[in-house]
């Protein structure tokens, strides 16, 4: 502690040579002693202050796993609601209504994006033979994994909101600028390849052969929140760790959350922890606490650990994390008024376009005897009395010259 290293007793090698006055009165000594004491005892306060305070922190990251429980009630509306925000293609591109909030998730290599995708996708399906949509590796190659953009409209073909699948964060910070700072202000596009100057060579042209297509073209979409996804065993492997390479993790983790372009004004990006299907809950939650401290969140309010469970609480927790983003994508955001302006938009629009064509095929065809404003029938005029034009009789001797020729 800084404070230590004023209080260490003067050594017995010093120089001899140095004259009396060189050395500390008694007074003096007596004065620097008692700044040791008071320095060690304001360290322990303060070292207490801090435990305490994490101790609060932790009774009340534990005290939301319970409230969860608490909160399944509201599982329905929660899905509802979420729901009412399903935004129909036709409408944005018809009636001007803006785009759905698009999320970005970040996060370092095989942190759980892809799984988290799925995830996600699946609270909003209800055929259980559905296949899982974003590709997950299954194993822990450094070669395997996701290099192209994906976009994932959340409920399928019908977004409430969008995910945008990424490649896993590099260990080096300025890869990591370079890749995040054009999503960030150019937007993103589905399906463009994501490579790095320290990729290796077979690695491009693996990927060079898997980019058929050409990824480049595409219009690009903005991105509204970002989403960072970190592997909860391997931020506790990083906490009790000696190891400088398993510490790196938390040290990673941190530059890349700090990143400005991942952050919008304040809002720093919501944290989601995988892998707590495999920890204790009093690891789940000594790690969120630790990503708190580390990352200077609210680990109860800013950090969601959505495990690879089925449970009703991990189901809430992912509807937390979503009522989270879209709340900080406001100004982005259609409302539900903005939403129900548009359709009743939709609807005049489509009855002006049935009354003009019925209109103009009206003045096509003409007037039908039976439709309003047309002539009456000729039974018609004898029957109110009106005077008939004299029925026409052809003389057929004088005018078949015309045709005969004779
Ligand atoms: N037990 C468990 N496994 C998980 C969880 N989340 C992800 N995994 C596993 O972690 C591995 C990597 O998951 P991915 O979703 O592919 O990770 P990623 O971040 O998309 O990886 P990259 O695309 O390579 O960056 C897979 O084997 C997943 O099954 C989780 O919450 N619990
Ligand atoms: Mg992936």
């Amino acid at each position: 502690m800084g404070g230590d290293s004023n209080c260490s007793s003067p050594s017995s090698t010093e120089d001899v040579s140095l004259s009396s006055q060189d050395f500390p009165h008694e007074s003096n000594l007596s004065s620097r002693d008692d700044e040791c004491l008071s320095h060690k005892v304001v360290n322990s306060l303060i070292a207490e202050a801090a435990e305490s305070q994490r101790l609060k922190v932790y009774t009340k990251v534990l005290r939301s796993y319970e409230d969860l429980q608490s909160k399944i009630d509201g599982l329905e509306d929660a899905n509802s609601r979420i729901l009412n925000l399903r935004h129909s293609h036709i409408l944005s591109r018809e009636f001007g209504a803006p785009d759905p909030s698009s999320f970005l998730v970040v996060g370092p290599k095989g942190s759980g994006k892809s799984s988290l995708i799925n995830k996600i996708s699946r609270v909003f399906e209800y055929n259980v033979f559905q296949p899982a949509r974003a590709q997950v590796s299954c194993n822990s190659s450094p070669e395997d994994g996701t290099y192209f953009i994906h976009k994932y409209m959340v409920p399928r073909n019908s977004a409430s909101f969008i995910l945008y699948d990424t490649r896993g964060l590099s260990d080096d910070a300025s890869e990591n600028l370079k890749m995040i700072k054009p999503w960030m202000t150019k937007g993103v596009r589905d399906g463009e390849l994501v490579t790095r100057e320290s990729d290796s060579e077979t690695l491009k042209a693996r990927l060079k052969c898997m980019d058929r297509e050409g990824s480049s073209s595409g219009q690009a979409s903005s991105i509204h929140f970002v989403i960072f996804v970190v592997n909860g065993l391997s931020v506790l492997e990083s906490m009790n760790s000696t190891d400088e390479t398993k510490k790196g993790y938390s040290e990673m983790i941190k530059t890349a959350f700090k990143n400005p372009w991942l952050s919008f004004k304040d809002g720093m990006p919501a944290i989601v922890v995988t892998h707590g299907d495999l920890m204790s809950l009093s690891d789940r939650v000594r790690v969120r606490v630790y990503l708190g401290e580390l990352l200077g969140v609210d680990p109860t309010d800013q950090i969601f650990d959505i495990p690879e469970n089925d449970d009703p609480a991990t189901k809430l927790a992912k509807f937390d994390l979503l009522f989270y983003c879209l709340d900080r994508a406001e100004p982005c955001r259609p409302s539900i008024d903005d939403l129900f302006a548009y359709k009743v938009k939709a609807v005049v629009k489509f009855l002006i376009t049935i009354i003009t064509a019925i209109f103009m095929f009206w003045m096509v065809v003409g007037p039908h005897p039976g439709w309003p404003g047309a002539p009456p029938p000729a039974g018609d005029s004898l029957q109110h009395g009106q005077p008939q034009a004299p029925p026409f009789k052809a003389d057929w001797h004088k005018i078949r010259h015309l045709w005969l020729e004779e």
